[in-house]
């Protein structure tokens, strides 16, 4: 008996299927470019939204009843297991991300907490064998608890920095034991309130002395996966300092670590540092720093991170844009950092969700993937900057040329006449696009 005997494994029905329980777009063999839709996007469940996440919020407590949840806590730990693995089965989505306090009960020492993690961990070992499903990527969650209140690697306590590391070294031991392909870092409670009782330099250069004390890990143990970093502006802490993918790269290049890490960019976040989900992606992908990514979205009339499931195709088009013109995402894939909302408290919900996400994605590669075939964007960039191919481009871009030069040419020539951006034009091609794809 299993846990979700009432649902059975959901398949690719087209378009026109009314059975809210099947794939609209997302038919994982199909070939786009040259590639399945299953290898483009490498979709990832989180342990945390689907089995840990309860419906809690500022204002009340949980508001679902999981009937798998039943138990002591190292009884429920193992049944989540199990109750995972069969939803990924039937949901066929082949990975999954987890921080070490979503699979298995802390205990009262660091010792106990190990040894829980240790038991839970050969379970899903078991569960991936069975099933093929694999790990994505690991972490730690190092801002939950109280001992974290002034930061993890950037607090004032040294002794916390120490258990930092030590949560970190567990994680990454267990990350490779499950044969993970990454190993994040967010760092939660890595930020400040207030100014007033903050020295930024000093917090700043211990969160870089710790990536390097785990860079160094990494390699003692032999640890093949892809270590990310997961920029966001705020939340819990009123400025992070991983706030977005430029500071995040400016700040490894600081530390001579920028050949060790990429960038796992995830979608709420972007929204949050009011950028778009397509501008953080391309800021990687011009400084070969994509990794992976937090697929979700956000509410724009709310400003904190809501974490839903990504059903805006716009946003999933322009995103898989960006990831097609890098060639994918490598070690990386597409986590679903989402939750069904508080109130939708059925155990079905749970597929809703995750099948409206991967149909969205699944509809924005297809488009994606049209739109670079038919060379739209990159045809009317490359004729846009078309004055770039004369004799003036050479010597600016060689170095060639100096103040004076420039003023010189200046003066003879002046100003050639500038091209329109054709803004609402191009908007009008990608509406169309989506509209046909
Ligand atoms: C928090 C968030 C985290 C990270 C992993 O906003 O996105 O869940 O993805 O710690
Ligand atoms: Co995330």
């Amino acid at each position: 008996m299993g846990y979700f005997d009432q649902i059975s494994k959901i398949e690719y029905e087209g378009s026109k299927s009314t059975n809210p329980l099947s794939f609209k777009f997302y038919n994982p063999d199909e070939i786009i470019l040259g590639k399945s839709m299953k290898e483009h996007l490498k979709f990832s469940m989180a342990y945390w939204h689907t089995f840990t996440y309860l419906g809690s919020d500022q204002f009340g407590g949980a508001s679902k009843a999981h009937h798998w949840d039943k138990g002591d806590e190292m009884e429920v730990a193992k049944k989540r297991v199990y109750a995972a693995f069969e939803f990924m089965e039937k949901m066929q989505i082949p990975y999954f991300c987890f921080h070490d306090a979503d699979i298995a009960p802390r205990g009262e020492t660091l010792e106990k907490s190990n040894e829980n993690l240790d038991i839970i961990v050969n379970i899903i070992k078991e569960e991936m064998k069975r099933t093929g499903i694999k790990c994505l990527w690991g972490t730690t969650n190092a801002f939950g608890d109280a001992k974290f209140v002034h930061g993890a690697s950037t607090s004032c306590n040294s002794s916390v920095f120490a258990y930092t590391a030590a949560q970190i070294k567990k994680a990454m031991d267990i990350t490779m034991e499950l044969g993970g392909e990454n190993y994040v870092f967010w760092g939660g409670r890595e930020g400040y309130e207030t100014l007033l009782n903050t020295d930024t330099k000093r917090e700043l250069d211990n969160l870089a002395l710790l990536l390097k004390m785990a860079v160094d890990y990494k390699k003692k143990i032999g640890f093949k996966g892809t270590l990310l970093i997961e920029p966001k502006p705020k939340e819990p802490t009123k400025h992070q300092y991983d706030f977005d993918s430029t500071t995040v790269i400016g700040f490894l290049r600081k530390y001579g670590l920028e050949n060790e890490f990429k960038l796992n960019i995830e979608a709420n976040h972007a929204t949050l540092a009011q950028h778009t989900f397509q501008h953080e992606l391309n800021m990687c992908r011009i400084n070969n720093m994509l990794g992976s990514v937090d697929a979700n979205m956000g509410d724009c009339m709310l400003g904190w991170d809501t974490d839903q499931f990504p059903t805006n195709i716009y946003d999933t088009t322009l995103a898989m844009y960006e990831i097609l013109l890098n060639g994918g995402l490598g070690t990386g894939g597409l986590n679903f950092d989402a939750k069904v909302r508080r109130g939708s408290i059925a155990e079905d919900d749970l597929f809703y969700g995750h099948i409206v996400g991967m149909d969205t994605f699944a509809w924005g590669l297809r488009v994606a993937a049209k739109l670079i075939e038919d060379r739209v964007f990159i045809d009317f960039i490359e004729k846009k900057n078309s004055s770039w191919k004369n004799e003036l481009d050479k010597k600016i871009t060689k170095g060639e040329i100096d103040f004076e030069g420039l003023e010189k040419y200046a003066l003879e020539n002046g100003v050639s006449e500038n091209v329109s951006g054709r803004q609402e034009m191009l908007e009008g091609i990608l509406n169309q696009y989506i509209y046909n794809c």
